[in-house]
């Protein structure tokens, strides 16, 4: 028998569609291998956290897959993906997923590859802020584009993933999860996620741009450190309920590829309309804090660059490129 590499989804597909044992027999005459190589790649899957246990007369039987892992990401998103997630790198633990995706960007990696990890140790937000990003419990991942578009369209890729991770969050949890402007997933007024777009251009044109998307999901009120206590949330705290991280990955990947789609061949404004319909900062008073200014007024729009367009209590209109948004309370 010629020696062939098992791929673990195939594998994983195996053991879920089977109702109760599979022997070791049956596997490798179904994928075309020997025995000794099922087992090796058993050996694998359970380094990867998949709990399978081995029964001599009986065969393998799957009793539970990790929340996270590379191989479910991959069933959910390539059969769907034209190109979000077709190329995907995993890690336990990294600086940052857009440290690693830049490199992987100045190396030349294709349009729509995703890198995920487990857990950050220097997980990035705006501005040098840093991202709480622990182990086993939240989603941290970065997409990797290289659109035909301008530098001055790179907010539309904000947009657009907060497009794609509120889409996904709600039809995956039923959570009314919405988007602060610019790059907040918030549920009621705490933050669910953010997201970091970078970009690498010339004066006319994108090179390549990094999408990263933190979102908090399994993550405990009491595991959550002082500095975000107040101001953060989590699937879990919202529902009560654990959610598999691969699951919601797969989701917004999938989610991410359609959006991504429309922009490139419908334009920004498609993606401005949908982004209008999940946020929750339009047509609220709020305090915008840009760089050495603060302005108040009223949330009253995006234009086409995605620029927040502030009606200013004098009446005056006034754009914002960047910034932090607070809903400013009105006194009944
Ligand atoms: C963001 O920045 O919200 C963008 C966060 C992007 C994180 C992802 S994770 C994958 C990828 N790789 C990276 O290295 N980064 C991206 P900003 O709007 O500047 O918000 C940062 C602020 O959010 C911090 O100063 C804290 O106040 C708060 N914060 C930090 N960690 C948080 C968390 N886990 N949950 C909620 N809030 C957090």
């Amino acid at each position: 028998m010629t020696r062939r590499r098992i791929k673990r989804e195939t594998i994983i597909d195996l053991l879920k569609e089977s109702h109760g044992y599979l022997s070791g027999t049956e596997m490798a005459s179904l994928l075309g291998v020997t025995r000794a190589a099922v087992w090796k790649a058993i050996g694998l899957l359970k380094k990867d956290g998949y709990v399978i246990e081995a029964l001599p007369a009986k065969g393998y039987l799957l009793v539970k897959s990790p929340d996270l892992c590379i191989a479910d990401i991959k069933r959910i998103v390539s059969p769907e993906t034209k190109k979000i997630g077709n190329d995907l790198f995993f890690y336990d633990s990294i600086p940052s997923t857009n440290m690693v995706a830049m490199e992987l960007a100045s190396k030349g990696c294709p349009d729509g590859t995703v890198v995920i990890s487990d857990a950050q140790t220097a997980g990035k937000g705006r501005l040098g802020r840093s991202w709480i990003s622990p182990p086993g419990k939240n989603l941290y991942l970065s997409i990797i584009l290289r659109p035909a578009l301008s530098p001055r369209d790179a907010t539309a890729l904000t947009l657009l993933a907060a497009v794609a991770c509120t889409s996904a969050i709600r039809s995956a949890t039923s959570l009314a999860a919405s988007i602060k402007w610019p790059n907040d997933l918030i549920v009621g007024q705490r933050k669910l996620g953010g997201i970091l777009t970078e970009i690498k251009a010339d004066i006319d044109h994108i090179i390549y741009a990094i999408v990263g998307i933190g979102i908090n999901v399994n993550l405990n009120a009491e595991d959550m450190p002082e500095e975000i206590k107040a101001i953060a949330t989590s699937i879990f705290v919202e529902t009560g309920g654990h959610f598999s991280r691969s699951d919601l990955a797969g989701a917004i990947l999938l989610e991410f590829d359609k959006w991504y789609g429309h922009l490139l061949r419908k334009g920004k404004k498609v993606v401005a309309d949908e982004w209008l319909t999940l946020s929750s900062t339009i047509g609220k008073r709020v305090r915008a804090a840009a760089v050495n200014q603060t302005f108040e007024g009223v949330a009253e729009g995006i234009d086409d660059d995605g620029l927040l367009i502030l009606k200013l209590n004098d009446g005056t209109y006034h754009k914002m490129s960047a910034g932090d948004v607070s809903i400013v309370r009105t006194k009944s």
